[in-house]
């Protein structure tokens, strides 16, 4: 295929691997916009949006980019800008109030209300194109598809006034319907990000590539924001807990209630499921809506710059156009020189340039909630910025900050018998016949207990900027006898943020069980997945059948 250029708008928003990564797959290559001048010879721009729209302001403003950008596109040459780059396009956003924006579409971007739903809007939507445009070459968006959505603030979808000229789909999340894409002369723009939305996302990216799409001027009836359906999807996604056997080869291994290695007469090795990239990318084809990869002894003897999974991010992510996050080993980190040292956001940044699009933090995290709840107690602030959730949230935005939660239950007689913790009743007695339990945080892949419960620990998280809570269970994991939905349903209720559920899928029906108990926004699996016991496919056709919207494909 014969690679022609794109011109991508360099203002140091982050991560825009995955957005190279998907531009490259279809056949273009990429040059950056890095000067004001660099504006005159671009025929073709991508504007990607990663973090807060004051950040993106300010960087463009810092480069000299707001005026060459304007007369770029009153010139009529055409750009695409995705998710903050599409917000930044509008007069301005709640989030940052003193940032204007660009304006070349009338309206505000407002924050979702999260009294009625989970917030960030995190997940896979469809776009229904509002406008009856008798467009020859309009952008490829499919009403069939569904695409990757992440972010808190989105500009309200009206269907009047000027919005009939510009806003090209809507999407509606819950009580609320917002413009997820704006498509306005040769100007189109998306919400959602097409380089992580799968194949539909990769046919979007090349419509615009590849047609004119100039948009005719005028305004047309649009479809008002009631006659657009529900039909946000419950992620399915497939776990790697990923480590070095013990000779030395990098596997994908799996737990039975975290003890990763075969019992001792089948020779106590490491188990093998497979290779890292491998397996994610058989995923990939096979439906999953985002891959988790757990580093889970985070390798901790060699140099982090030699860690092998930032090269199973830079491969994964070259063939894997859906969202992938890193979990294990963000924290503060030494090299084993003892000199070099990296701070948790450096090596999140790390991840982020090698193709991830999210980090989880475990053992980090409990600590981190331990030290805010101290700062509470002893009638501090309870924010002072040093944590690495804070300061990953603060530059990459807290949809990117996972937390990875490993809890154990511990059974009790009554509430009275752990008066500091949140104590549930449960159905499942314990060994002695217990009613009641509370599930004890532990760090270093559960190898010690905290005196820290989880009611805690999410609620403490959320408070300093988690976007998503990925929620283990030590006692169902590798277990395949279905959720904790006790303690799912608990930390449900507990946080406004997306709960992934996680550990003891064992079929189908367990999946549409915990989303049905709980409301839980995610399900993740991965024992089943790797010894090819339930395919993704199935679980989605279980799912649907049970009446829960899941993404095809
Ligand atoms: O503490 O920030 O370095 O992160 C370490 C990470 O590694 C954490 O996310 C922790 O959950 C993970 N981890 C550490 N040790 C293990 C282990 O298994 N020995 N894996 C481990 C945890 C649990 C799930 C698993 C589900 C689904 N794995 O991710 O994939 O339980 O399994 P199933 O469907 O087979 O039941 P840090």
């Amino acid at each position: 295929m014969t690679s022609q250029k794109l011109y991508l708008l360099d203002y140091g928003a982050g991560n825009v691997r995955s957005l190279l990564n998907a531009v490259e797959k279809i056949g273009y290559s990429i040059e950056y916009i890095q000067t004001a001048e660099d504006f005159d010879k671009a025929d073709k721009i991508i504007f990607p949006g990663v973090g807060a729209f004051g950040y993106a302001m300010q960087a463009l403003r810092a480069k000299g980019f707001v005026e060459p950008l304007k007369a770029y596109v009153a010139s009529g040459r055409p750009l695409m800008g995705i998710c903050v780059g599409m917000q930044v396009l509008f007069d301005g956003s709640d989030e940052s109030p003193s940032e204007p924006g660009l304006g070349i579409f009338e309206g505000q971007v407002k924050l979702f209300d999260n009294s009625t739903k989970t917030v960030p809007h995190m997940g896979w939507n469809a776009t229904q194109i509002v406008h009856s445009t008798e467009a020859l070459a309009a952008p490829a968006l499919s009403d069939q598809s569904r695409y990757y959505f992440v972010h808190s603030y989105g500009v309200p979808y009206t269907g009047q006034g000027s919005q009939t000229e510009f806003v090209h789909s809507a999407t509606r999340y819950g009580d609320e319907v917002v413009v997820s894409s704006v498509w306005k002369g040769s100007v189109f723009a998306t919400q959602f990000h097409p380089e992580k939305s799968g194949a539909a996302g990769l046919a979007a990216l090349k419509s615009f590539i590849e047609s004119d799409l100039v948009r005719p001027a005028s305004a047309s009836p649009a479809a008002p924001p009631s006659s657009i359906p529900e039909a946000f999807t419950v992620r399915v996604i497939a776990c790697l807990d990923v480590r070095a056997n013990d000779v030395g080869d990098l596997v994908v291994t799996k737990g039975d209630q975290y003890d990763v290695r075969e019992s001792a007469d089948k020779g106590g090795d490491v188990r093998n499921l497979g290779k890292p990239v491998d397996l994610a990318r058989r995923y990939f084809d096979e439906g999953a809506d985002e891959i988790a990869f757990l580093n889970i002894t985070s390798f901790r003897n060699m140099p982090f710059k030699d860690t092998p999974m930032l090269e199973v991010l830079r491969q994964a992510s070259r063939c894997i156009f859906v969202p992938l996050t890193i979990g294990g080993g963000v924290r503060d980190i030494v090299d084993p020189d003892g000199e070099h040292m990296w701070p948790a956001v450096q090596v999140a940044g790390e991840y982020f340039r090698s193709g991830a699009d999210k980090v989880s933090i475990g053992s980090d995290a409990v600590y981190a909630a331990e030290r805010y709840l101290k700062r509470i107690a002893d009638g501090e602030t309870p924010l002072d910025g040093t944590t690495a959730i804070e300061q990953i949230a603060e530059r990459y935005g807290r949809q990117a900050v996972v937390i990875s939660v490993d809890p154990r239950r511990v059974y009790v007689s009554g509430p009275e018998d752990a008066p500091a913790h949140h104590v549930v009743k449960t159905a499942f007695p314990g060994p002695n016949g217990e009613q009641f339990c509370w599930y004890q945080c532990t760090v270093k892949g559960g190898r010690e207990g905290r005196d820290i419960d989880v009611h805690q620990l999410v609620t403490s998280c959320e408070a300093l900027g988690a976007g998503e809570v990925l929620l283990n269970c030590m006692d169902k994991d590798g277990t395949n006898s279905g959720y904790d939905l006790e303690l799912i349903g608990d930390v449900k209720k507990a946080v406004k943020i997306p709960v992934i559920a996680s550990s003891g899928a064992g079929k189908p029906e367990h999946f549409s069980e915990v989303v049905k108990a709980t409301a839980a926004d995610a399900v993740l699996a991965a024992g089943i997945f790797h010894r090819r016991e339930v395919p993704i496919a199935d679980v989605k056709a279980h799912l649907k059948a049970e009446g829960i919207q899941t993404r095809n494909a």
